[in-house]
């Protein structure tokens, strides 16, 4: 069979669809797309990528996308650095022109071998190394840390004739060696004030209920780790504050903190060397190779599992240190209201200057609430429709500066359907950064009306002048919808 043929035959064992964006070099390898085989088409590349992140949140299933070329990758550049941040699993396949005049680069073509934010970029040379070449690119996406590979394919190729291959199991798990417990079982057990700072793998990994009871056994406090972009605990203590500095004087009261599955240095002003008594424990080489602290590389899952019955029951709860974070009143009354009505939503956040405030009224439900980690704007939009698109129901609160880079999204969602809301805080442009810039300039300030652009791609919009109304509508029925909140 031809090599298009089966590249589709290959990926079925993983998905059933592609997010994407074609172009010319594209042609040939979607004219190969099954019937069964769903194609979402964004109306710009890097929402593909977005799109195909929102749905493997709903399902863990490897995300594929499919892009134009050097044009195409370039244009997503911005998304597939905030995929490999998010740490996604995802192969992006991009078209390229025919392989006898690459030498010649033509229009199309460009070099981006050395695209930063993938994990590998791969060119198939001929027909015969394609299977293998996919399959390379799969389990190099696949193995821990997950993030996006690229294979680049020549539209001359996918028309030649190759032997089928059929993709053996391929799984990665590493458990905690009994080394690793026993030095951090002996360091628990030898300090009297312990902190937890939870991270988005125990979300990735479920494994919250093992936190909460070794938390619990242990009398440590659990805090978020700054910025967290998946639920971390189903009961945070405390959420870690947006400077350095602040943290610092978090974890000076405790003699040991245990980061589990998140990072320490997410945070937005590092003012500061972080310091501490720390020990982490985390699936992510990457992140562990950065610090300079005990860090062990393994699945917290089973560290918590294993680590429960070796560590001594503490009778005395470490204390709990609390920075006020600067909550914010403005949208209380939208959040408070939102939260008693989400009716199995899923939260997408993306609201720069109100992080913390819906963070600290809607807790963080299990595998209900997401951010990105890259602090990258214009994700919320086409991740939620990729949530829904797999039958997830997502709800995006973003802001209005947020709403501007990617609300060519809910072009997708009218043309596919699923259950999505909108709520858009329109505080007349970027708020955020005129608050740490202290100034205000025009370009601080764009004017813009989110409501009437989304009505343009037939999204039912409205705009409300009070919030409580804005949920009701919003949450009244399962329809799409989006409400702009002025304040
Ligand atoms: C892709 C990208 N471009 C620019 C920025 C810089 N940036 C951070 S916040 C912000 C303003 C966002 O405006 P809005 O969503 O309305 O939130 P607000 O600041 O008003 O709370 C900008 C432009 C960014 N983080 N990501």
């Amino acid at each position: 069979m031809k090599l298009g043929y089966e590249i589709y035959n290959v990926i079925r064992d993983f998905t059933d669809r592609i997010y994407g964006n074609p172009g010319t070099t594209e042609l040939s390898f979607l004219k190969y797309l099954p019937d069964d085989f769903n194609y979402y088409l964004a109306l710009a590349d890097g929402i593909a990528v977005g799109m195909a992140e929102g749905y493997y949140l709903k399902t863990d299933n490897l995300a594929i996308v499919n892009l134009h070329a050097a044009p195409g990758l370039s244009n997503a550049a911005g998304f597939i650095h905030t995929a490999f941040m998010d740490r996604v699993p995802m192969l992006i396949i991009d078209g390229e022109q025919s392989s006898k005049y690459i030498v010649d680069e033509p229009r199309l073509y460009g070099d981006l071998k050395n695209l930063p934010s993938v994990k590998g970029f791969f060119e198939i040379k001929n027909s015969h190394e394609g299977l293998k070449i996919i399959n390379k690119a799969i389990r190099l996406s696949l193995t821990p840390p997950y993030g996006p590979t690229v294979v680049s394919i020549p539209q001359d190729l996918v028309d030649e004739e190759v032997k089928s291959i059929k993709l053996n199991k391929f799984s990665v798990n590493q458990n905690c060696s009994e080394c690793t417990l026993n030095y951090v079982t002996e360091k628990i057990n030898s300090s009297e004030k312990v902190a937890i700072v939870a991270g988005y793998e125990i979300d990735v990994f479920n494994a919250h209920e093992e936190l909460q009871k070794f938390a619990e056994k242990i009398g440590a406090p659990i805090y978020a780790e700054p910025f967290a972009s998946r639920a971390p605990a189903l009961h945070i203590d405390g959420t870690l504050p947006r400077y350095a500095s602040q943290i610092n004087k978090i974890l000076e009261n405790y003699d040991l903190v245990l980061v589990i599955g998140g990072s320490l240095n997410n945070v937005l002003f590092p003012d500061e060397e972080i310091i501490g008594n720390i020990i982490e424990i985390t699936y992510d080489s990457l992140e562990a190779s950065k610090r300079i602290w005990d860090c062990f590389v393994c699945n917290p899952k089973s560290f918590l599992i294993n680590i429960f019955n070796g560590v001594k029951q503490k009778n005395k709860k470490s204390p709990l240190i609390s920075i006020p974070n600067g909550k914010n009143k403005e949208i209380e009354e939208a959040i408070k209201t939102l939260s008693l009505n989400l009716k199995g939503y899923t939260i997408f956040e993306e609201a720069p200057s109100y992080r913390e405030t819906i963070r600290e009224i809607m807790g963080y439900n299990k595998r209900s609430f997401f951010a990105n980690r890259a602090g990258f704007i214009g994700w919320a939009i086409p991740a939620s429709f990729g949530y829904s698109s797999a039958k997830g129901k997502a709800f995006a609160i973003v802001g209005d500066g947020s709403f501007n880079y990617s609300f060519q999204g809910l072009w997708s969602a009218t043309k596919y359907g699923g259950k999505m809301k909108v709520l858009v805080i329109n505080n007349g442009g970027y708020r955020s950064l005129k608050g740490w810039a202290n100034y205000n300039k025009d370009f601080l300030s764009p004017a813009t009306d989110p409501w009437k652009l989304a009505s343009s791609y037939n999204f039912e919009s409205k705009e409300f002048d009070n919030q409580t109304e804005a949920i009701k509508w919003l949450m009244e029925d399962d329809s799409q919808k989006l409400a702009e909140i002025r304040i």
